[in-house]
């Protein structure tokens, strides 16, 4: 045989093989209510398998998995797979209401798909009222490639999030149907479920070990409902190398910066003198409005090999909550590894603004005006008797409309003074229609009603390219000339900064329905959400199937 047609077929066998190592994760999940106690903290909530966080899925690129989860707790429950794509399987991404009906208490689903085209550090969350407070859990996939970063000694999950001491769908109730001031409920902040050694209570602080020279990868997730963070390790830099997924060009920084919906990959190299070092998360970005959430960190300990744990480790310095330099500062290094790949012309040019307001509320609700998060000065009912892509796919009219408008309703100053045009919101159920393919350019403007706050919006079922960001009102004229068109980062959850705007490209790909919200628990909670909905292609790849599995029933 030929030197080329050896390497050819040598290249076949290798494809094949890698193809058949592909494996099916079979995973049983069982949804219940657990008396959880953290330090002093002790509350019934909900969890996945009794724990907080719940079980780790952990395949390779090209797996598929099939989760059976029975729903043995006291609510109806979703789980979302926050991230992936979920090509052609719309049916299994889980936000309640959108593409799928609640799974009933007593009752099971299975939830079936298959990843390609994306590795890195995800998570799978409840996707249904508050209950991501309590059941979430990393989703890791391992690259079919080795990553750019090269080798590292070991790695570790560090999950932020929050506690409320309570079961969070009853903080949630204090959150709808009023128009009172914003409260934070938040008790304690976590990782991985644990306050930490500064609450108070009898420590039961996590101790992550590392060894002199050797360089560990952690993959950070915010989990949280409504606070961003702040990451930081005493005395040590950390190289930022992957986010959503997605390769960045690495950086340096001695502190990250996570909002609720994002994971970021960095690198830790023991480089320090030989003891113990605390890690831990504080909340950044704090809005100007309602109380402050708690600003005590949850800790972990990274503790060099030959120290003692009882050594007490050096405590790291956090940026103030309230100063939004280490924000800016941090965002503007994010720039992806690999260049800018979408088609040059933009199909589809759209400018939402989002923002909190107050709508009417309808003859069932106990109240005249409530607080409502809103798009494009409308807040999104969420349809009660079938989910959209239920509605959509068999074509059952008067569920939904599509008449997101691509514009905001009046165009002027959204930033400055709280604006008259957006104080009273519409409500609805609606979308925007996108033809297969089309590539999308969504500007998200910050609309100031009721104050201005960051808003983490989170898009299902695709990544897009931020390609411009600014603490101003967004000038069509001029901004777009300044966009990075050559090396945008790519995510699927970026924050609209406060009193800004953020650029964002996709392309619509993925026949179906996919959410589009703010990944603050209480704005989706409010109706900060919209949902896009992408018609099918021409091609067999380009046509959404029917269910794998049976929906839970609507009723
Ligand atoms: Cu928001």
């Amino acid at each position: 045989m030929e030197p080329t047609k050896l390497l050819v077929a040598i290249f076949t066998l290798l494809v094949l093989v890698a193809h058949s190592a592909a494996e099916t994760h079979f995973l049983f999940w069982n949804v219940e209510t657990t008396n959880i106690t953290h330090n002093c903290f002790s509350a019934n909530v909900t969890t996945v398998n009794g724990q907080i966080p719940g079980p780790t899925v952990e395949i390779n690129e090209g797996d598929t998995v099939v989760i059976n989860v029975t729903n043995n707790a006291n609510y109806e429950i979703s789980i979302h797979w926050h991230g992936i794509f979920q090509f052609l399987t719309n049916w299994a991404d889980g936000p309640a209401h959108i593409t799928q009906c609640p799974l009933n208490i007593g009752s099971s689903q299975i939830y079936e798909f298959t990843v390609t085209g994306q590795s890195g550090t995800f998570f799978w969350h409840a996707h249904n009222n508050w209950l991501r407070a309590t059941m979430y859990g990393h989703f890791i996939v391992h690259p079919a490639a080795a990553p750019p970063f090269g080798e590292v000694a070991a790695e570790y999950s560090i999950i932020s999030g929050e506690w409320f001491s309570q079961d969070p769908n009853v903080v949630e109730l204090g959150f709808i149907d009023t128009l009172n001031p914003v409260e934070n409920a938040t008790v304690a902040n976590t990782i991985n479920g644990e306050p930490g050694p500064l609450y108070g209570c009898p420590a039961d602080t996590q101790i992550f070990p590392v060894t002199s020279g050797s360089t560990y990868l952690l993959r950070l997730t915010n989990a949280g409902l409504n606070n961003d963070h702040f990451f930081k390790v005493a005395n040590h830099t950390l190289t930022v190398v992957r986010a959503d997924g997605n390769y960045l060009q690495p950086f340096d920084t001695d502190v990250v910066v996570i909002t609720p919906g994002q994971t970021t990959d960095v690198l830790l190299t023991a480089n320090q003198p030989i003891g113990s070092y605390y890690g831990g998360v504080n909340v950044a970005e704090v809005p100007n409005v309602g109380a402050p959430p708690p600003s005590t960190p949850a800790l972990v300990i990274i503790q060099y090999e030959g120290s003692n744990s009882t050594d007490s480790p050096v405590t790291p310095e956090f940026p103030s909550m309230f100063n939004l330099m280490p924000v800016d500062n941090y965002t503007s290094f994010l720039k992806g590894l690999e260049p800018y790949s979408l088609p040059e012309t933009v199909d589809v040019e759209l400018v939402y603004v989002a923002g909190i307001a107050s709508v009417n509320c309808n003859a069932s609700e106990p109240c005249t005006t409530k607080i409502a998060g809103t798009i494009q000065n409308s807040t999104f009912d969420d349809p009660q008797n079938t989910s959209v892509l239920e509605a959509y796919y068999n074509n059952i009219p008067g569920v939904f409309t599509t008449d997101v408008p691509d514009l905001p309703p009046v165009f002027e100053d959204f930033t400055s003074q709280p604006d008259r045009n957006y104080i009273l919101g519409n409500r609805g159920t609606r979308t925007r229609v996108l033809q297969f393919n089309d590539v999308v350019q969504l500007v998200l403007q910050n609309v100031n009603a009721f104050g201005i706050l960051d808003h983490p919006f989170h898009l299902h079922g695709h990544d897009f390219y931020v390609v411009g960001r600014n603490y101003t009102n967004f000038n069509p004229d001029v901004d777009p000339a300044g966009f990075n068109l050559v090396d945008p980062p790519k995510f699927n959850t970026i924050s609209i900064p406060n009193g800004g705007w953020v650029a964002l490209r996709f392309q619509a790909n993925n026949p179906g329905v996919w959410l589009l919200h703010c990944h603050f628990e209480r704005h989706k909670t409010w109706g900060m959400e919209m949902a896009f909905i992408t018609e099918n292609g021409s091609g067999a790849n380009e046509t959404l199937p029917g269910p794998l599995h049976p929906p839970p029933s609507c009723t």
